[in-house]
């Protein structure tokens, strides 16, 4: 079993003992929280639960297929209700990241400070256990989607909970979180999982076609940009980046979620075992790692760049200037 009987029952306590249940998904969400988000939702909502959903920022448009039927509150324009979310409500359910600084600046606070009970259900690295009053914590899973069905099978005990909406869901974070299974998907169960899903009314073809075929002109266009302008390729030191202005996002028109992708395609380089895409935002440099083989880069991006995430795919920010960040990353990489 993966967890303890007792933290299954904890759990299910939890939500029985609770009318109102407020869910959080990170910061800049991406396919896996807002999938295991929506996917709660729906489960809560057969069990008769008031709920709200918090997402800390805007998503990016191509996840509004199974977050249409899921009311929720964007934190960053909806501060109040933001905030009442995570003070009036019974549980918090947090999905999806392992620091309540994944939650984005403005609302970490409100959240450490809640004095509601806390579960986190997230497939990162070191999970903050001080923080959380019960953690379903598993790092060999594709996703947290994939974690997430697993709890509730063992909530229902084996019985089947999947509806449509719930198997859409959870679906849709475990192909965006193996990059359409090409990587942390090595293990037997994320298929049996997905083969259950699939038998529960997802249409693989029809979500493959919204999630990853949905490129607008200019995204298709910046992604041009980005390869044959902006890419600094070191073949001496097996690694490469993709490096963008806000001058560059501009001419661009960027929208949320125009520079998902990028990163993966220094990889797709023969002989580049370690990527990065670097781009200026309005208050900090945000930077994405991917490695293939054996470099860290959770490590990496923990000991230089004031972040983490996965050994394989992680990120991190600075607050100097964009040139200082590139000459930086630059010298670490030719240093390794
Ligand atoms: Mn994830």
């Amino acid at each position: 079993m993966l967890f303890p009987n007792t933290d299954i029952i904890d759990f299910q306590n939890k939500i029985n003992e609770s009318q109102t249940i407020t869910l959080i998904s990170h910061f800049n969400p991406d396919g896996d929280t807002i999938g295991a988000v929506s996917a709660l939702f729906h489960y809560l909502k057969l069990k008769n639960k008031t709920l709200k959903v918090l997402i800390p920022n805007e998503y990016p448009s191509f996840l509004e297929f199974v977050m249409k039927d899921v009311p929720h509150i964007i934190g960053s324009k909806q501060t109040d209700d933001a905030k009442l979310a995570l003070s009036e409500t019974d549980l918090i359910i947090c999905l999806d990241f392992n620091s309540v600084k994944r939650v984005g600046d403005f609302l970490q606070e409100f959240l450490i400070t809640s004095t509601k009970s806390k579960v986190l259900i997230d497939h990162h690295l070191e999970p903050e256990v001080e923080n959380f009053n019960l953690i379903f914590s598993n790092i060999q899973v594709s996703s947290t989607c994939e974690l997430l069905y697993e709890v509730l099978l063992l909530m229902e005990n084996g019985n089947s909970f999947l509806n449509p909406n719930i198997s859409e869901s959870l679906y849709l974070g475990i192909c965006t979180d193996t990059g359409s299974f090409s990587f942390s998907c090595n293990h037997r169960r994320t298929y049996e999982v997905v083969a259950d899903l699939v038998d529960n009314g997802v249409d693989v073809e029809y979500v493959h076609q919204i999630v990853f075929n949905t490129y607008s002109e200019n995204r298709l266009r910046l992604l041009g940009f980005c390869l044959s302008e902006r890419l600094k390729v070191f073949p001496k030191h097996r690694a490469a980046f993709v490096y963008l202005s806000k001058n560059d996002l501009r001419r661009f028109n960027y929208q949320i979620g125009d520079c998902e992708g990028v990163v993966n395609f220094c990889l797709s380089m023969q002989g580049i075992e370690f990527g990065a895409l670097v781009t200026e935002r309005a208050d900090r440099v945000r930077l994405s790692f991917r490695s293939k083989f054996d470099f860290d880069v959770n490590l990496f991006a923990r000991k230089y760049w004031n972040g983490g995430g996965h050994k394989k795919a992680s990120g991190g920010y600075s607050f100097d200037k964009l040139e200082l960040v590139i000459e930086q990353l630059t010298t670490q990489i030719e240093t390794f």
